[in-house]
């Protein structure tokens, strides 16, 4: 099993009805790795969450907690107040995970192995790009849209990013981050877009990141989960969304006469 030395990560996992598809073993067992703590946040879940939630809480010699919210508020708000949880406890480095384990430990443990060795490196994003010798396995439809989107999510953020979706971000504490996180996402499906975008253009006066500082990682390992709560419709909403996000991206470029996409 891969074992890596890192800063204090603590890694958000977002749970909405996950008593089924959660894994007490694997979330138990990143939970032991050295320099590693597991905030799960159960966002308003009506199964059995809780009590799954506690049960390996409490097997986990105090390595993993967790925060619930009264009601459900959608995963952009659930991460959203891990992340902040997590940074007022003083973690060097903040990730967010998806409860289904997607992206399996040992992947996101690697990137988090990769946050340490490049000190430069503010934000790590998990990417899924099917390459030979990878093992990422996506339904065709999700992966045609959910390309399409990512085209889109990129050239509105003027970053060359391939795949912001994928729900395994690690990010580096900092003012920054704090106050990117400071207000709830005004979209409930495309928080990733509008978090990226709060770091490229600074939040609450707090100093810009440079794309310099983010590091895209393709996953070796990533596979579709059944049970996705994401619809169609979801996706139709997340277009709308993107629009409304470049609007604003192209209103802040104009105002603060930054460079568009292409001189970044
Ligand atoms: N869909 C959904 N997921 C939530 C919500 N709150 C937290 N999550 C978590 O977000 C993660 C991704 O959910 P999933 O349904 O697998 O979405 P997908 O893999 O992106 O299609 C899981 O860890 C969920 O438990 C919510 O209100 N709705
Ligand atoms: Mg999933």
């Amino acid at each position: 099993m891969l074992q890596v030395t890192i800063p204090q990560v603590t890694v958000v996992v977002p749970c909405y009805n996950e008593a089924e598809r959660l894994d007490p073993v694997e979330f138990l067992r990143l939970a032991r790795q050295d320099g590693v703590s597991v905030l799960f946040v159960n966002d308003g879940s009506r199964d059995g969450t809780e009590d799954l939630l506690r049960d390996v809480c409490d097997r986990s010699s105090g390595r993993a907690q967790w925060l619930s919210l009264e009601h459900n508020s959608g995963k952009a708000e659930a991460v959203r107040r891990g992340l902040l949880q997590a940074l007022q406890d003083g973690a060097a480095v903040v990730a967010y995970l998806d409860a289904d384990l997607s992206t399996p430990v040992d992947e996101l443990l690697r990137l988090a192995g990769l946050m340490r060795e490049r000190p430069e490196v503010q934000v790590v994003l998990g990417s899924r790009v099917r390459l030979l010798g990878n093992a990422v396995e996506r339904k065709a439809l999700r992966h045609y849209l959910g390309r399409v989107f990512a085209t889109a999510a990129s050239l509105a953020l003027g970053l060359a990013v391939y795949d912001t979706q994928c729900g395994a971000k690690l990010f580096r504490a900092s003012a920054t981050l704090r106050a990117a996180l400071d207000t709830p996402f005004e979209t409930r499906w495309i928080f990733d877009v509008e978090l990226l975008a709060r770091l490229l253009f600074g939040a609450q006066g707090q100093p810009a990141l440079n794309s310099a500082q983010f590091l895209e990682v393709p996953l070796r390992t990533w596979r579709d989960v059944a049970g996705s709560k994401l619809r169609l419709h979801h996706m139709a909403r997340a277009a709308s969304d993107l629009a409304r996000i470049h609007l604003q991206l192209r209103h802040q470029r104009a105002r603060r006469d930054l460079p568009g996409p292409a001189d970044r």
